[in-house]
């Protein structure tokens, strides 16, 4: 027995290993707006042995998983001390989902968790299931994140078990080690996507939010919104401004929602988001990108038409198929970007660009046209100006 025990321990820690350590590579030549990688950076199997393991021979002796994995998602990030930290959404086999961090030497590769998952303080509200957190260090001094908090709906009828609540909820940090629970968000809607803006305005705290009609649908919300608040310690949406429509026949029809607060540039606010059509597939998750005013970060100045990234080859099967989510991203002091982002609710993976190369495809790629009649528009002036070119 004890062979077997130890066998099946060496052969999973050999297999942990190998995994923590593959060097990532670049896929090349990409489209020139960004690069992927070869590997995903965290899967169920990046998680340590020991959470999944009871590692001691008397209890366990077939050496089974005493705690199940599903999916490792979903991750806000930031760079700290000098490593690339992000927060993943771990989902246990119970659909559970939890807060923890990996960290990276590189941004690309390498990437581990720490040896305890993140223990959330509650509010007196319990709620159900947390996910999908973003970071902010904000000029206050604090780093906060904002998740969503998952509750049954109180008045959902007695055999309803799907009609549920989403709230935004808030700690802070100064060290992602303790939290402070602050009160959920107060807002007359359901928030899921609710991110700190990283500097007062106005001398306040700005949101991006994302009213909605109910726990699925955007409705009337119009799309990403924004709104000020006074204290964090009480935070309220009180008024509420659209700052990023939806549009029919767009990749964003149904829904929108901002990724992790947006990245300041000589040229704007670079923001990266994700729009939701539906099909007869279900929904189809991508990502784009917008930017706006740096004085007035509600005015927009800038959208490509159309996604920045969708799903490709086995980003696109997992357990909610074709989709593409960020909620984190890193900038290096010598502009490069770090996308993180996850592939149907499943795995993480990262997307490497620069500011340079983002801001030139904000400001360079035609906005959408809403017709297809437009669209054959911009590609003839395109055709037009490269047949000029002698070559
Ligand atoms: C899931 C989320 C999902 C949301 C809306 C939640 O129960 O955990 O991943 O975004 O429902 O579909
Ligand atoms: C949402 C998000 C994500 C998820 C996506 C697809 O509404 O908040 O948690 O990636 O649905 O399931």
């Amino acid at each position: 027995m004890a062979d077997f025990f130890n066998n099946r321990l060496d052969v999973i820690n050999e297999r942990y290993r190998e995994l923590i350590e593959r060097k990532n590579e670049k896929i090349l030549p990409g489209n020139g707006i960004f690069e992927r990688y070869k590997y995903p950076i965290l899967t169920a199997e990046h998680t340590p042995v020991f959470w999944r393991y009871d590692m001691n021979r008397e209890t366990n002796p077939y050496f089974m998983e005493r705690f199940g994995i599903n999916a490792v998602f979903n991750a806000g990030a930031i760079k700290w001390q000098g490593k690339y930290l992000i927060i993943a959404r771990v989902e246990g086999y119970d659909r559970k989902s939890f807060f923890a961090i990996a960290e990276s030497p590189n941004g690309v590769d390498n990437f581990r968790f720490w040896d305890y998952p993140i223990l959330l303080p509650e509010t007196e509200n319990l709620g159900t299931n947390v996910y999908d957190i973003r970071l902010t260090a904000h000029e206050d001094g604090w780093i906060y994140g904002i998740f969503c908090v998952e509750r049954r709906d109180p008045s959902a009828a007695k055999g309803d078990l799907s009609s549920a609540m989403a709230t935004a909820g808030i700690v802070r940090t100064r060290d992602l080690k303790e939290w402070e629970r602050l009160p959920d968000l107060i807002s007359n809607s359901q928030q899921r996507n609710v991110v700190l803006h990283p500097e007062f305005v106005n001398g306040k705290y700005a949101l991006y939010t994302r009213p909605q009609d109910s726990f699925i649908d955007a409705g009337k919300g119009g799309g990403i919104g924004w709104a000020l608040v006074d204290d964090m310690t009480h935070a309220k949406v009180e008024e509420e401004k659209i700052i990023n429509y939806r549009y029919y026949h767009t990749i964003k029809e149904a829904k929108n929602g901002e990724g992790p607060h947006p990245i300041k540039t000589p040229k704007g606010w670079l923001h990266l988001a994700h729009g939701v059509r539906n099909c007869a597939a279900g929904l189809r998750y991508v990502l784009y990108l917008y930017l706006t005013d740096l004085e007035d970060p509600t005015k927009l100045i800038a959208e490509p038409g159309g996604y920045f990234m969708a799903p490709v080859g086995e980003e696109r099967v997992g357990d909610v198929s074709n989709v593409l989510f960020s909620n984190g991203w890193i900038v290096d002091d010598d502009g490069t970007v770090y996308i993180y982002y996850a592939s149907s609710d499943t795995t993480m993976h990262v997307a490497t660009s620069s500011i340079n190369r983002l801001l030139d495809y904000c400001l360079n790629t035609a906005p959408d046209g809403y017709r297809s009649s437009k669209s054959v528009e911009t590609l003839n002036q395109i055709i037009d100006k490269n047949r000029q070119i002698k070559s």
